[in-house]
């Protein structure tokens, strides 16, 4: 199916809520129409706060996402949400899983939730979730929310997504410990001990700035350590504090465009391999003095780091498709 780029462009463009969600399951799609999407919307985007919160499961990562979106609206700002699941290979398109609590706001026009399927990309989030923040900030929103579930690689990837990381974990669950030996601590912005209410809550705060306080940093931010209850709101406005202060230091330090240019780098290197695989297979299915290639690596007669630095001099040596 064929869509009108320039009307979708637009209506995304004016803020038209239909046209961004059908924006974004193009782009989660992929293809040369959503790549087109993108190209013209480029300039249009990269304004908004862009805040991953991740952590364990149950941690209660959706419920402070609800939280915050209505901190932030007391401020008058619009919210987006994806929240990429990164177990379901279903794209979650209109349907929001259980997972999801934010139904507090599913009236406020101000606010876009979406949840987002991993296309099979280690890490946890999607390339397309790039692109989906971008389709928001064309559309205005001024801050978007990125939640995934801490699975192994996913918090390293959110935190190089998002601008600010906030770091959910909750007591008695051993995340604390967890958190300290696998190294994620380096990639907290902010951590936040939810479910304040239940036993044990001060310890698990009480450890992690203990960690903290032996950790080394690559800048002058000092991620603090908030407790709250997001069930109840309490302590979120804290969250919500310390998150604009991130964002002010990124902006004064420096550092946000040292962090953007880090994940442009990283975004290039992805695409630029996909682009590589695409043509690599194409060159190998299509007869001929590469696929000759590959018969000689099978019989022995080539080596495979020889064939690679041949085929990449093919590959790269002409003008891309894309
Ligand atoms: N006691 C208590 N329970 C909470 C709090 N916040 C969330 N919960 C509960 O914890 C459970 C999990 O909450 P979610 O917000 O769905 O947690 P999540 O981290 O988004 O879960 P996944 O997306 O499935 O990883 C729910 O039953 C919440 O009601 C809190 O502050 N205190
Ligand atoms: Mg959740």
């Amino acid at each position: 199916m064929t869509i009108d780029l320039d009307t979708l462009t637009k209506d995304l463009l004016s803020g038209d809520r239909r046209a961004l969600a059908r924006a974004i399951s193009l782009v989660e799609n992929g293809g040369p129409q959503a790549t087109q999407l993108v190209k013209q919307l480029y300039p249009q985007s990269g304004r908004a706060h862009l805040i991953g919160v991740t952590g364990s499961p149950g941690v209660g990562k959706s419920t402070l996402v609800d939280a915050l979106i209505t901190q932030m609206r007391k401020a008058n700002l619009k919210v987006g949400v994806l929240a990429v699941d990164p177990s379901s290979p279903f794209t979650g398109g209109a349907i929001l899983g259980d997972r999801i609590r934010m139904q507090a706001h599913t009236l406020d026009r101000s606010v876009f939730i979406r949840s987002m399927a991993n296309r099979g990309h280690s890490g946890g989030i999607a390339m397309g979730t790039y692109d989906a923040v971008r389709m928001l900030e064309a559309s205005g929103y001024d801050v978007v929310i990125i939640e995934t579930v801490g699975v192994g690689q996913s918090e390293l990837a959110i935190a190089q997504a998002a601008d600010t990381t906030i770091l959910v974990l909750m007591p008695g669950s051993g995340d604390d410990v967890q958190a300290i030996k696998s190294g994620i601590m380096e990639i907290g912005d902010i951590f936040v001990v939810n479910k304040g209410d239940l036993p044990g809550a001060n310890k698990t705060a009480t450890d992690i700035t203990a960690s903290l306080e032996l950790a080394t940093f690559s800048n002058d931010w000092r991620p603090p350590v908030i407790t709250c209850v997001a069930e109840t709101n309490e302590g979120v406005d804290k969250v919500w504090e310390a998150a604009k202060q991130h964002r002010e230091f990124l902006q004064s330090s420096g550092e946000l465009k040292t962090r953007r240019k880090s994940k442009v780098q990283a975004e290039l290197a992805e695409l630029v391999a996909g682009m590589a695989r695409d043509n690599l297979k194409t060159a190998l299915e299509t007869p001929g003095e590469n696929q000759k290639m590959l018969s000689q690596v099978v019989d022995h007669e080539v080596d495979p780091h020889s064939a690679a630095e041949t085929l990449a001099k093919h590959l790269f040596g002409g003008a891309s498709k894309q």
